[in-house]
């Protein structure tokens, strides 16, 4: 058990003004003291009265209520005041969640950074808690609030992985699953209110005077038809499942050639014209994170010529009595392939009553369910018991070009929070590499349970690897 030395009030305010010692010479340094400055607004006291409220049980009818866009101005004040009522809240009770964990883990500088990101995101948006957002002018800066919580949170996930690894002899496995967990779904959910608001008022508000890189940044236009028809903020209306897939494709195999010289090719099949309403970001880093692995197994396997990995896209039935809103795969093996397609039956029930009680819109909302088979030789027995753990990883660069250099056994060794992982995670820098975190398939598993899907492994060691991924679609939208 780690030594855990409890948090006395005295010892987190020494702490929260150790964080980030400014250095002026550079931009970060500049940016880290006002934040330093900014967060000295924000009292233990707040914190405390905040995350003590209920969270507001979220439900995707929250995220579509204000109307098709484009809004009217009342319609988009309504959209940023119940953001406003939403937000400051949800960030209290991560920053308390980080200050359970155990002291030494919180002084860890990846930590205390995360920590110092969210008490800078709170103290943003203090001042507006006693405001009712009533003019356009408002409703811009608000506006500009959230695009820089967004920002500022974006690279989260390497920056807790680094720590959790630091940190490691301090924390359980266990107790970081559980921490990450809870952590990451509501940062999924925290996300989406903010980036729902960002994408309404960009599709209201045409001549904005926001950055056009943000702007472009909510647009998805690519994976569509017609860029703005069917959206309603962040949610497509009419997401294609076979568009988005050949736009990791693109980006995964980009990446493959790259770092190794070749690129593995996707075949589609079942029904690649499927549509349905979903948030196109969260497919996106989901099927990237699969393909990741597929194209990495292909590769590794070290064929001259590889094959193509097959993807079907195979739409649930409508029909509630042919079981419409249950998942299409039920049967359970090693918790792999327990795919409950609701979120109740998902395996973080607990967080989803307690966190982000996201719901589709309703019952029998349809869905659909996307095999991904590569001939990449599958998962060893005793890998496969540990690849939803946080920072498993077999990856090992080393390793990696001794096989397509027709060295290696591709027999890799798996590691739980190892160097490997935390040179890796140097190495990876905004994602040029095809593995090496380990959190691919739990934080892909938590986007696609988010709205009550699922994904399931199964390996066929020394072939390949189906992985069933299966999405509910976000509910009918009546304009
Ligand atoms: P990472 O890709 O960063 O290693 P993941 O959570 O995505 O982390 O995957 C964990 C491990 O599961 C991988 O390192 C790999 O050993 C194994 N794995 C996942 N998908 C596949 C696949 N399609 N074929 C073979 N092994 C896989
Ligand atoms: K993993
Ligand atoms: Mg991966």
């Amino acid at each position: 058990m780690a030594f855990v030395r409890p948090v006395t009030q005295k010892s987190l305010r020494r702490w929260s003004t150790s964080l980030c010692k400014p250095t002026f010479r550079t931009r970060t340094g500049i940016l880290q003291h006002a934040r330093l400055i900014s967060t000295e607004k924000v009292t233990d006291d707040h914190i405390a009265e905040l995350a003590a409220r209920p969270l507001h049980p979220l439900t995707l009818g929250d995220l579509v209520k204000h109307g098709r866009p484009p809004l009217s101005s009342d319609e988009l004040f309504d959209s940023a005041n119940f953001t406003l009522s939403i937000l400051p809240t949800r960030l209290a009770t991560r920053i308390q969640s980080l200050r359970n964990l155990p002291f030494i883990v919180v002084t860890n500088p990846q930590i205390s950074k995360i920590h110092s990101n969210y008490m800078h995101s709170l103290s943003t948006l203090l001042p507006w808690a006693e405001k009712e957002i009533r003019t356009l002018e408002d409703e811009i800066k608000f506006t500009e609030v959230m695009a820089d919580l967004v920002q500022t949170h974006a690279d989260t996930i390497s920056i807790l992985a680094r720590g959790f690894l630091e940190a490691r002899k301090y924390i359980s496995a266990k107790e970081v699953a559980r921490f990450l967990d809870e952590h990451l779904r509501a940062r999924i959910g925290t996300r989406l209110i903010a980036e729902q608001h960002i994408a309404l008022h960009f599709s209201s508000q045409p001549h904005a005077k926001l950055d056009p890189d943000d702007a472009a940044k909510q647009k998805h236009g690519e994976c569509g038809e017609s860029p703005d028809g069917g959206y309603i903020g962040v949610i497509d209306t009419e997401l294609c499942p076979s568009s988005i897939i050949r736009h990791c494709e693109a980006v995964v195999g980009d990446i493959c050639e790259f770092k190794y010289g070749m690129r593995p090719t996707i075949t589609i099949n079942g029904e690649p014209d499927y549509t349905f309403a979903h948030i196109p970001v969260h497919l996106e880093y989901i099927l990237t994170e699969l393909l990741k692995n597929a194209f990495r197994a292909t590769v590794e396997r070290g064929e001259q010529r590889c094959e193509p990995i097959e993807i079907t896209i195979a739409p649930l039935p409508e029909d509630p009595a042919l079981g419409g809103h249950k998942s299409s795969i039920s049967n359970t093996n090693q918790g792999n392939l327990d795919l409950g397609a609701s979120a109740p039956e998902s395996h973080m029930e607990e967080h989803f009553s307690s966190n982000d009680p996201i719901r589709p819109l309703d019952k029998t909302t349809p869905g659909v369910t996307i095999r991904i088979r590569d001939r990449g030789g599958g998962i060893s027995p005793e890998n496969y018991k540990h690849i939803w753990d946080y920072s498993f990883t077999t990856f090992n660069e080393e390793q990696v070009s001794s096989t397509l250099g027709g060295g290696g056994d591709g027999g890799g060794k798996g590691s739980h929070s190892n160097m490997d992982a935390l040179n890796a995670i140097s190495g990876a820098g905004g994602g040029s590499s095809l593995a090496g975190l380990g959190y691919g398939l739990p934080l892909g598993r938590a986007y696609a349970e988010y709205f009550g899907g699922g994904v399931a492994v199964q390996s066929m060691w020394g072939w390949g690897t189906d992985v069933y991924l299966s999405l509910r679609g976000v509910g009918k939208v009546d304009s």
